[in-house]
């Protein structure tokens, strides 16, 4: 497939794996990378040092572009940022706020940078402040969203924004991704999917919880605070959004997320545990590795391209 983001990142396929917090690491990123996308390593919380070596990791696994998500809200953003530079990291994305402030630095590394937007005037400004292109992504993602939805979301940044522009938000199959493609974007980023992929070493009860998952079984918490997350229903966001609710303070609330995605990704305690997933969960029916997950969604994007042309008459 060609697009103006295959042709920018020179990968094979236009498909973006998400940067997601604890889950996408080195090995998944790689793999991704190896299966002809781009694989991103989800910087999240985590400490500038074990980014550089995740970054390392993933260029003993191979030598195709391996990226880097950092998570804006960060206390080690500022160091995330220069090791990016510092490791010569050919593509970074960012969540959950802007990232005007480190654009120079990577620019003039010549780090390609893909802001993560959740509206069209952050897509604007990203514009002028120089990205390479941008992810539009919509409220049926996982984890941190927005308010708009991928559908109304992507052609009104496409229209706004000369830049490729990159869906996100609620795509896990072929049809997901021609859709997109529809929509005006160069390219998809996908999270859920890749979190069951083979390679992701997530605990098997995520992986379970999320193949488990139906069409409304995620929730959005944490919109009073100003960060609503989307993640699968369960006993922790029971009880979150009761004490929403109830207008229980903030400070009182934090037991039940603090170290919670932690719990779920690595403790496998989807109870008590935060499952960030997106909405398209509930397609998600099995594990694949990368490689068969990227060659399906190119196979039924391909066959959608021939076969509804039929409808035009
Ligand atoms: O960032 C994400 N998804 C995420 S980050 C994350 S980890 C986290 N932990 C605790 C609190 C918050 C996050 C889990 N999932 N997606 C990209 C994204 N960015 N979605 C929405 C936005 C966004 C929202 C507001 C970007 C910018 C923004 O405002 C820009 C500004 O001017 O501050």
């Amino acid at each position: 497939m060609k697009t103006r983001i295959t042709e920018l990142l020179g990968i094979q396929y236009p498909v973006i794996q998400g940067g997601m917090a604890w889950v996408a690491n080195a090995q998944l990123a790689a793999h991704v990378s190896k299966a002809g996308g781009l694989g991103l390593i989800g910087a999240a919380n985590a400490p500038a040092e074990w980014v550089r070596s995740q970054i390392r990791e993933a260029r003993e696994i191979t030598d195709l572009p391996v990226g880097v998500n950092v998570m804006l809200l960060s206390e080690h953003a500022d160091e995330v940022a220069q090791v990016i530079i510092e490791e010569k990291v050919p593509v970074v994305t960012t969540g959950a706020g802007n990232p005007a402030k480190y654009m120079q630095g990577w620019k003039e590394a010549n780090v390609k940078v893909i802001p993560v937007v959740a509206s069209v005037a952050l897509a604007k400004m990203m514009q002028r402040a120089g990205a390479d292109a941008v992810v539009a992504e919509g409220m049926e993602s996982g984890g941190h969203i927005g308010e708009a939805t991928t559908m109304t979301l992507v052609p009104q940044v496409v229209n706004a924004v000369d830049i490729p522009v990159i869906a996100a938000g609620g795509v896990g199959d072929g049809r997901g991704m021609a859709a997109a493609l529809m929509l005006g974007a160069d390219a998809v980023q996908i999270g859920t999917r890749f979190v069951v992929a083979k390679e992701c070493t997530v605990s098997q009860e995520y992986k379970n919880r999320i193949i488990a998952a139906k069409d409304i079984d995620s929730v959005i918490t944490g919109r009073k605070n100003g960060h609503p997350i989307r993640s699968l229903r369960n006993q922790m966001t029971r009880e979150y959004l009761e004490m929403e609710k109830n207008d229980v303070p903030f400070e009182e609330m934090e037991h039940l997320t603090l170290g919670a995605l932690r719990r779920a990704v690595v403790e496998g305690d989807v109870k008590m545990g935060t499952v960030m997933a997106g909405q398209i969960a509930g397609l998600i029916a099995k594990e694949q590795t990368c490689e068969e997950i990227i060659q399906e969604l190119v196979a039924e994007t391909k066959e959608i391209y021939q076969k509804r042309a039929e409808i035009i008459l």
